[in-house]
């Protein structure tokens, strides 16, 4: 049988309520211990007033609510004491918890029992996670739906198809002498490989939007010297966070800010102007810029219009010509001299009047294709863990679809398709191992 864990669930911290809150088969028994009305006789989903004790002093005036298995956070035997927020108090009343036979429970141990006892799913799981950490309307919203269910509904949807494949495929392979049989249930897997590898990348696709949403976006902003890189960031954050001057060379560490583009948080990161420099502390300015250049998301490459591109502009062109780019011409206030053509994703602008401004806003969005978000956008997955399950399986019926058109033998697809099977289920945590599990929970907050 599992302990009693006990835990406080509430953030330390002077206020009017803190919660302590205890599960586990006996729960009620350990809390009437230190209790100063009878508890084992209450009904589950009630509340009941009076004192925690101790050797008859007490300790506190507390609400005590107890909730009786199965129908529990935990599945379990769940009380919860109410007592007065603040440091004493609250670390008295869990220490008497305690010393009378509870455990200290880990982080996101009562959630972990929740899993393993089959309440909710291992999606579910991350998304009460989510909702605890979410700081926009639109991961609040991302969250809420994941704890009712709707991303993994989602998946299991998929498993279900492909558990269909999976069994048109053993028809197959168990009656090969039926060639009618054969060749119908043959194009009839070509067609359904078809149709999830379509339904698979598209909810790929929305799932790493989801990431970002919840994320943030990396935004990198690069350019030579002077081009007005550190005026941008400025003006994106509507505040003078990093120095402007017009001195060459102005920016030597990463300036980082956020800011928040139609409730979507863009985390920006204003680097060094790229040049050849003899001075040493610029020479690693402009190395952390291109460091930085591979583990961003999006990169604003600023160039001055009032200038003809350079060779090192021309450079950094080419250097991020596959990078999910958009390019900012400034100074667009003064003549215009750049010859620049045959490039997506050009807006022109200064940093003085702000103009282009609010369109390199709404560029940023669209090159994202998250101008607009509905609320069903919201119902895909959005951790790096579940994405990368995702993507396996992309990548694997991607494989699989190449090798049907072959007519190659379709047992050789077989234990592919097992794979994504068994894939899928670990997205949802129908299947699972002890170590994810104790990895993934140890993220949660205490007392959750
Ligand atoms: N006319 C005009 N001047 C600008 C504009 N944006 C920036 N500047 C000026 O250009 C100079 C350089 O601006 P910064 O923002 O420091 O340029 P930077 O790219 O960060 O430069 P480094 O940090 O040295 O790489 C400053 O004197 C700015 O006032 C603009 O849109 N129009
Ligand atoms: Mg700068």
């Amino acid at each position: 049988m599992e302990d009693i864990i006990a835990s406080i669930s509430t953030s330390l911290s002077v206020g009017a309520i803190s919660i302590v809150r205890v599960s586990g088969a006996g729960s009620v028994d350990l809390v009437d211990k230190i209790f100063s009305n009878d508890l084992k006789s209450k009904q589950s989903h009630t509340i009941t007033y009076g004192y925690i004790i101790d050797n008859n002093e007490k300790i506190d005036e507390v609400l005590v609510s107890v909730f009786l298995a199965p129908k529990t956070y935990t599945k379990e035997d769940i009380v919860e004491i109410n007592c007065h927020g603040g440091y004493a108090t609250t670390n008295k009343v869990l220490q008497l918890l305690l010393d009378n036979g509870a455990r200290l429970a880990q982080p996101g141990e009562f959630t972990k029992r929740a899993y393993l006892n089959g309440r909710i799913d291992l999606l579910e799981a991350e998304a009460i996670s989510d909702l605890i950490n979410s700081k926009t309307e639109l991961t609040r919203k991302m969250a809420i739906n994941g704890i009712e269910k709707k991303i993994s509904n989602t998946i299991r949807e998929l498993r279900d198809e492909i558990a269909l494949i999976l069994s048109n495929i053993e028809v197959n392979i168990d009656y090969p002498e039926y060639t009618d049989e054969v060749e119908i249930t043959h194009n009839l897997i070509k067609e359904n490989i078809k149709n999830f590898r379509n339904k698979i990348n598209y909810i790929l696709k929305k799932s790493k939007n989801n990431m970002l949403i919840k994320e943030g976006i990396k935004v990198g902003i690069f350019g030579r010297p002077n081009v007005g890189k550190s005026s941008l960031l400025n003006r994106l954050i509507e505040e003078d966070k990093a120095i402007v001057t017009n001195i060459e060379g102005t920016t030597r560490d990463i300036v980082e800010a956020t800011c928040k583009i139609d409730d979507i948080v863009i985390n920006l990161y204003d680097t060094a102007g790229i040049r050849k420099t003899d001075d040493v502390i610029e020479q690693i300015g402009v190395k952390k810029s291109l460091d930085i250049l591979n583990n961003i998301d999006l990169a604003i490459i600023v160039l001055n219009g009032n200038e003809k591109l350079t060779e090192y502009d021309k450079e950094l062109l080419d250097i991020t010509k596959d990078k999910i780019r958009i390019i900012f011409i400034n100074k667009d206030d003064l003549d215009k001299k750049i010859d620049i053509d045959n490039i997506d994703n050009i807006v022109y602008g200064n940093t003085l009047t702000e103009k282009g401004i609010d369109k390199l806003k709404s560029k940023i969005l669209k090159v994202f294709d998250l101008e607009k978000i509905t609320d069903e956008d919201l119902t895909f997955l959005s951790s790096a863990r579940t994405i990368s399950l995702l993507n396996k399986c992309s990548n694997i019926i991607d494989k699989v679809d190449n090798t049907i058109t072959q007519d190659i033998p379709i047992d050789m697809i077989e234990i592919d398709i097992k794979e994504i099977w068994n894939l899928l289920g670990e997205i949802t945590g129908d299947n699972y191992n002890d170590e994810l599990i104790d990895k993934m929970f140890e993220n949660f907050c205490l007392g959750k």
